[in-house]
């Protein structure tokens, strides 16, 4: 049985890296996404794959344009229209109003007929395919209100709440895994940030709705032979040997310069079973995806800053990437800078920023009053810095001292 696992498509993100195609209006980063998409589910085809996870994260939240759903739904359709069987979870991205509005992938339920499971709430499905049998356990993101009523948790600390979703969420697994037959594989597939994950972008994105985190004991569990994990970027095994699979597919396409460094792409799960055993084998199959790259120059220390920088740029593999340029200066040097030259120089990228980092003012003057030969008392210190700036602060220097006073006869 061979089973692809991919997640955190995001798709209709990154549009701040990519341009705008004249003749269709639309975002080079849409098809970016796309292709990667794509990609995945053509190496479905081509593997002849019995069923395909999706781990959660459709798009960068739970209302995308039209244009973007559609471009979704053709992608997901082909797999549907070939009657591949297909589990879409829910991640935090795709819920609407924390869980209380469904989720973005609702539909597809009703769309794509028997072969489509949407994974909107904790359950165990037995899906039959052309390789036999195989049980899927679904856990999306968990939201706090999601497991616990307004009454449970008044009064509790934000700790005490925690504690008490895991209680709640270690019996609802321990009720599925009841239900699994040993017979049949199975596998786990969850949207969840586990403890022992690196962080990438994800946690930016997740700013207005924070999760908590599920220890890997609940999820690495003998009773599956494989867990499927979505919502971290980056791709990495949590259970390094192997018992069972614990494994983030990462996302599929960078979100971000945070993701730059990393290989994006999906897993290939292969399951061979015998009378008596069950064998797992997975591997990364990298895509083939845009490059991003920084060029990061210091040229404080140097005579010639406009040569250095012109110089690091073409060393550097630009061409079609996303390029950031970021350079420390000082600001007196910015008259040495020509920034049209380094904009041609980076034409040939996809998209590109230039940011210059002020750095170390020359021009400030220093206080050699301040000098650490003259042993300070932190408020003698802050006096020396008000004096020298009065015509800054003559409104506000006897409230600083005064309260600086008080903070510092203070513990
Ligand atoms: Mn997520």
């Amino acid at each position: 049985m061979k089973i692809l696992h991919l997640s955190d498509i995001h798709m209709g993100s990154s549009f701040s890296h990519g341009k705008i195609d004249p003749t269709t209006g639309r975002n080079s980063r849409l098809q970016d996404f796309v292709e990667a998409l794509s990609c995945c589910i053509d190496d479905a085809f081509e593997q002849k794959v019995d069923l395909v996870l999706f781990g959660g994260d459709a798009f960068p939240d739970s209302m995308p344009p039209p244009y973007v759903q559609e471009a979704f739904a053709t992608q997901f359709n082909r797999l549907a229209q070939a009657r591949i069987p297909t589990v879409l979870l829910i991640g935090n991205h795709d819920q609407h109003s924390h869980g209380q509005g469904g989720a973005s992938l609702s539909i597809y339920r009703t769309l794509a007929g028997n072969s489509f499971i949407v994974g909107d709430g904790v359950d165990t499905y037995t899906i039959e395919t052309n390789s036999g049998p195989i049980q899927i356990t679904t856990l999306p993101w968990i939201n706090r209100s999601g497991l616990l009523t307004r009454p449970e948790t008044s009064g509790l600390s934000l700790a005490e709440i925690n504690q008490l979703i895991l209680n709640k969420l270690q019996a609802i697994i321990e009720a599925e895994i009841r239900k699994l037959n040993e017979d049949n594989p199975a596998i786990l597939l969850a949207h969840a940030m586990v403890d022992r994950a690196v962080y990438g972008a994800e946690k930016f994105l997740a700013v207005t709705n924070r999760g908590f985190q599920i220890p890997l004991s609940f999820l690495a569990r003998a009773e599956y032979d494989y867990v499927a994990l979505g919502h971290v970027h980056t791709h990495q095994n949590l259970k390094p040997d192997n018992n069972p699979p614990v494994v983030y597919a990462g996302s599929i396409e960078r979100v971000d310069f945070s993701e730059e460094g990393e290989e994006k792409g999906y897993v290939l799960i292969e399951i061979t079973q015998n009378a008596q055993t069950k064998q797992v084998n997975w591997s990364f199959n990298a895509l083939n995806t845009r490059q991003f790259k920084t060029i990061r120059v210091n040229v404080t220390e140097s005579q010639n800053p406009q040569a250095k920088i012109v110089k690091a740029i073409q060393s550097c593999q630009i061409n079609e990437a996303v390029v950031r340029l970021i350079y420390e200066i000082h600001p007196e040097q910015h008259d040495l800078i020509d920034i049209k030259e380094f904009a041609e120089l980076l034409k040939e990228t996809h998209h590109y920023s230039i940011k210059p980092n002020f750095t170390g003012n020359k021009n400030q003057k220093r206080l050699p009053e301040m000098g650490l030969d003259n042993h300070l008392t932190p408020l003698d210190a802050l006096k020396i810095y008000v004096e020298s700036r009065q015509k800054e602060l003559s409104d506000v220097a006897q409230d600083m001292l005064k309260i600086a006073e008080t903070l510092l006869s203070s513990d």
